[in-house]
């Protein structure tokens, strides 16, 4: 690929100290070899950068960065429209898992299914999430709960994102559900010690694994059972995400500090102890709404309390067939301001720059000289146009679309 100039843009700078956007009007933003090497004003672009390359009119095209959904479950097979309607005829999520549906009923689907058939499904998922501005994407596994198809989901992880042509972070889910057949507190015990102390190992030396998470929850596993997938993790130096505080508070947050984790996700029943603590670790928030809608939470994650402590907050689709079949980013941005309360500033900084650091990904999610140059370009006049138009009237385009 060769440097090309694109001149005449607004440019959407994110900024990940305050959470506050701006544009940039009159703007270049110069790419080769799939990185920015200049973005700004156009006054500011030295000349000798510029020297015979071809150039791109934008005609005041406003540009932002391509958006990252942070949280997903996107690889899996079948889906759970059954438990919808038995949602809508009066069932909680925490009923039907009970009687071994939700995960375990996806669980009952994926685990036999081969790489090829995870990818075809995923594929549709995936590309969804392309055609609304998304361009990175972290993908968990924890649908397979056996070493084999725990290796599987990751595989599919990888092929789907590439053929979607989206850059992917492989999640190792390994503590998500206990396998139907675990009945007894012995077999529970011999799942949790394979997975922290044979499967994570395996996984990682396989070079499938680019973080791990754990669902920490009454129906989900306990703060000594999460410790042992962590400290596996601390060992193996491997980045740790939590499923926390989403239906409960375990003070899983202040428990994924204790390790420095990159995120932890969900945080309903977040506690102040848990926002102090995610601040100290320099930990991001990740802000799931279309749980919070499928689910009918009622209650809010402390969203002031994030802001005073200044906690990156992050917005993410968590895209899986359970509590959020969501497909949409930008969908989950407009909850994010509607029902939690963000601005559109920090649902655009929620998408880009916050879901980097909630990834650990140090070179995309801003528009600046040596990040990833997979921009949008947005037909809209006004940045909160974004956030504003539900369903996918005004899609972006790719910016190595535009010649
Ligand atoms: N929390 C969630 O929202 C998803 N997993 C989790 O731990 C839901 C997964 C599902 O219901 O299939
Ligand atoms: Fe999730």
């Amino acid at each position: 690929m060769s440097a090309v100039l694109y001149r005449r843009a607004r440019l959407l700078s994110v900024s990940p100290a305050d959470s506050s956007v701006s544009v940039i009007n009159n703007a270049a933003l110069l790419l080769d070899d799939g990185v920015i090497r200049f973005a700004g004003s156009s006054a500011d672009l030295p000349r000798r950068l510029t020297r015979k390359l071809p150039s791109v009119d934008l005609k005041q095209q406003l540009i932002t960065p391509g958006f990252i959904d942070c949280h997903t479950h996107a690889v899996f097979a079948g889906n759970r429209a059954h438990e919808f309607a038995q949602r809508l005829a009066g069932a909680s999520y925490v009923d039907i898992a009970k009687a071994g549906g939700g995960i375990q009923s996806t669980v009952r689907s994926t685990a036999g299914s081969s790489v090829a058939t995870l990818v075809r499904d995923a594929l549709p998922r995936l590309l969804a999430l392309r055609a609304d501005g998304v361009r990175g994407v972290e993908i968990k596994s924890g649908y397979g709960l056996s070493f084999a198809a725990e290796k599987r989901m990751l595989l599919a992880a990888s092929a789907a994102a590439k053929q979607a042509n989206l850059r992917v972070q492989r999640t190792y889910l390994g503590l998500h559900a206990l396998p139907a057949e675990c009945k007894t507190p012995r077999a529970r015990k011999a799942f949790v010690h394979a997975v922290c102390g044979e499967w994570l190992p395996k996984l990682h030396a396989l070079g499938l694994v680019d973080a791990i998470d754990a669902f920490l929850e009454n129906i989900g596993f306990s703060s000594i059972e999460v410790r042992q997938l962590f400290d596996t993790a601390r060992r193996l130096r491997i980045p740790i995400k939590l499923h926390a505080e989403q239906l409960s508070n375990s003070e899983g947050a202040a428990l994924a500090a204790q390790y420095c984790a990159l995120s932890a996700d969900h945080l309903e029943y977040l506690s102040p102890r848990g926002v102090r603590a995610m601040r100290a670790a320099n930990m991001t928030a990740v802000l799931l709404p279309g749980a919070f809608y499928c689910l009918k939470e009622k209650k809010l994650p402390p969203i002031k309390a994030l802001r005073k402590h200044r906690v990156p907050m992050a917005v993410s689709t968590d895209l899986n067939p359970g509590t959020s079949p969501l497909s949409s980013i930008r969908l989950a941005m407009h909850m994010a301001c509607t029902f939690f309360g963000l601005s559109v500033a920090e649902a655009l900084c929620g998408v880009t720059c916050h879901a980097a650091k909630a990834l650990g990904w140090s070179d995309m999610g801003q528009l600046r000289e040596g990040f990833d140059a997979n921009a949008l370009v947005w037909a809209i006049d006004d940045p909160a146009e974004i956030v504003y138009w539900l369903g996918s009237l005004h899609a972006p385009v790719s910016l190595s679309d535009c010649a």
